[in-house]
């Protein structure tokens, strides 16, 4: 009866340690480029979150925060991966058409 007790506490103490110690496991985000617009425009994403831009229009599009990161050319149909390391607030936009806006924020 008492080996049966302490197994129960010693199994309920191992499912806390889990549930406490990990973080929340990893997401995959997707901000689509249609209409020259990215959507959405304002992403929170936790740290370790992956961001996918994939882009819609018939136009090459690109995502940049200066010093951040650089997604490239993105002709129609194609994807670029960014993979949130950093806590903060960045401002990005396309360099071919700089009044598209966004804003990643990593928390
Ligand atoms: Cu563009």
């Amino acid at each position: 009866m008492r080996k049966r007790i302490s197994i129960a506490l010693l199994s309920a103490a191992m499912m806390l340690m889990v549930s406490c110690s990990s973080n929340p496991a990893p997401k995959t985000h997707t901000v689509v480029i249609d209409g020259f617009k990215f959507q959405p425009a304002l992403l929170t994403v936790n740290v370790g979150d992956t961001v996918v831009f994939n882009n819609q229009d018939m136009v090459p599009h690109n995502a940049v925060a200066e010093g951040k990161f650089d997604s490239g050319k993105l002709e129609q149909g194609k994807s670029w991966t960014y993979t949130a390391k950093d806590k903060g607030t960045f401002n990005y936009i396309c360099t071919y058409h700089p009044n598209m806006k966004g804003q990643m924020i990593v928390q």
